[in-house]
């Protein structure tokens, strides 16, 4: 059977990556219909060598699609989804809005597809931070039993999108050429600097970012006690996430037999070559589908715990990616 596929949020960067994906892995559609805020509407995107135009989104249109692919922002998409979504039209939601509710399923299809339900009618993404890390704690805890996790992030600006891409480019061209060092996007500058700030803060001083790492991870792997801590930076950097991983686990390891478990989880690759120049870098993840994982060291006092770090493109499988392969299980 070939599907209508509806993009919800189509002129954002994440729509925009969806459609690219959408026609790069050839997935099994009959239609395609883009959505988008009136601001957009009437614009037309190239897709297998044919024009489609963007559409004003409304309830009656979009449940003319079998599945939708959503990235629009959590308010508009804690309203409007619960009016679109039933068996009949599947809506995979890569805003924050319905992750923690309880009977939605929040999934990365490397590690927790089996959460996916008989008929289901929301299905949420994770957030990028938090699905690049869960590909690489999911083989260990499986094989040793996670005691503790303590991850630092380092988040490209595309993260938040266009208008951040920009005021990179802006800033940095106005430091280099005046000095000025005021922010444009963010509240500080972001131009050669690292703002530990992303989104807002909670009573007890951990950013949202840092909480959805925390209790994001806790759903996909099924470990409600899960002992993680995330410090979440913003970097100067246009695409791609890095994050530096201190894992303390359950078991004694040989550290080859993590390279290899590792190496050998779907979704992953291991380039850890250090002396060779060879480490995750975002750089690297930018035209991959795989999370890159590198710099692997047992820490040098407890012969338990380890040190890595990895790097995804937060676009790709950090978002539309992970989405396009949830509506691949669907199908
Ligand atoms: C960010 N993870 O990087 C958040 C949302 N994409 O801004």
């Amino acid at each position: 059977m070939n599907y209508t596929i509806g993009v919800l949020g189509a002129s954002g960067l994440v729509g925009q990556e969806i459609i690219k994906i959408l026609e790069e892995r050839n997935f099994p559609l009959k239609d395609i219909r883009l959505f988008a805020s009136e601001r957009s509407t009437g614009k037309t995107v190239v897709f297998k060598d044919r024009e489609v135009e963007i559409e004003k989104l409304t309830v009656k249109a979009a449940k003319e699609c079998d599945i939708l692919l959503s990235s629009m922002p959590s308010g508009i998409s804690e309203k409007i989804i619960p009016e679109i979504a039933d068996s009949d039209t599947i809506v995979i939601d890569n805003s924050s809005a319905f992750r923690q509710k309880d009977g939605i399923p929040l999934i990365v299809p490397e590690v927790n597809s089996g959460d996916i339900p008989e008929r289901p009618e929301i299905i949420a993404n994770p957030n990028c931070s938090t699905i690049q890390l869960v590909l690489v704690l999911k083989p260990l805890a499986e094989r040793y039993g996670l005691d503790e996790v303590v991850v630092s992030t380092y988040q490209s600006v595309s993260g938040s999108g266009q208008k951040a891409l920009e005021s990179l480019k802006a800033e940095t061209k106005e430091q280099l050429e005046s000095g000025n060092k005021e922010g444009k996007y963010y509240e500080r500058p972001i131009a050669f600097n690292l703002l530990p700030a992303i989104d807002y803060f909670h009573d007890d001083g951990f950013s949202n970012e840092e909480v959805k790492m925390l209790n994001e991870s806790r759903k996909i792997l099924g470990d409600p006690e899960l002992h993680l801590n995330a410090t979440c930076v913003r970097v100067p950097v246009y695409y791609g996430h890095a994050e530096s991983c201190y894992l303390k686990l359950n078991k004694e390891f040989n550290i080859d037999d993590i390279k290899e478990l590792l190496a050998n989880f779907p979704g992953l690759k291991l380039y850890d070559n250090p002396e060779l120049a060879e480490y995750p870098e975002p750089i690297l993840s930018e035209e991959i589908d795989e999370t890159l994982v590198g710099r692997i060291r047992r820490d040098r006092v407890n012969p338990k715990a380890l040190n890595l770090y990895i790097a995804a493109n937060n676009l790709r499988k950090g978002a539309a990616l992970n989405a396009v392969q949830i509506a691949e299980e669907l199908v």
